[in-house]
């Protein structure tokens, strides 16, 4: 019994002691912890800059060299003919192309899938280099009467296939005249963000 209250009468007074600690510890911690932060905030800021000024720099080399960064572009063969799948789970079987530079392509897209066209259509557009995909998505959606084919994007896009219904196929011809790499998504209203890819023609 005695043991016990004596064992409790210790335990306050260290907890006691520890609390008087750490308050004080405390107090002198927030100015540092307070400096560290603002000096965090003007390192960041100062990097941002600095990496946006090297990115703006670096614009102009990309288009010589634009596939160097791909990942797993050197797992790719070179080939002007295409075969995409497009399903009901609203994924292309392939990410990536690589075509020669300024001879014809031929891009077929099937239709794998059981859903109707109305719910899970697809179709491939072809997009010119550095287009802007959530305003060209953002576009797309709009654009009902033509299939989702946004006519204020005309001059970006490169080819695009019909929408397609459940088992259907279509085949189009285009040449990439310049290197680069050349985004290409499903324009149906929410698939370009997850259906998208990226040919680069060489
Ligand atoms: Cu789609």
């Amino acid at each position: 019994m005695i043991i016990a209250l004596l064992y409790i009468f210790k335990f306050d007074y260290l907890w006691g002691a520890n609390k008087q600690q750490f308050e004080m510890k405390r107090l002198f911690l927030m100015p540092v912890v307070a400096g560290a932060v603002f000096f965090a905030a003007c390192g960041g800021n100062q990097t941002k800059e600095q990496s946006s000024t090297e990115s703006t720099e670096s614009a102009a080399p990309t288009e010589q060299a634009p596939a160097a960064d791909i990942p797993g572009l050197d797992t790719v063969a070179v080939s002007n003919d295409l075969t995409l799948n497009a399903n009901d789970l609203m994924t292309f079987d392939r990410k990536l192309f690589r075509v020669k530079a300024g001879q014809s392509v031929k891009l077929t897209l099937h239709n794998v899938g059981e859903m109707p066209k109305e719910s899970m259509g697809h179709n491939v557009v072809v997009l010119a280099p550095g287009t802007d995909l959530p305003a060209f998505g953002g576009e797309a959606i709009k654009a009902v009467d033509t299939e989702y084919i946004p006519v204020t994007f005309g001059s970006s896009i490169v080819a695009h296939t019909k929408l397609l219904g459940p088992g259907e196929t279509d085949v189009i011809e285009f040449t990439l005249d310049e290197k680069g790499v050349y985004p290409f998504v499903c324009s149906f209203p929410g698939h370009y963000g997850v259906m998208q890819g990226k040919i680069v023609a060489e």
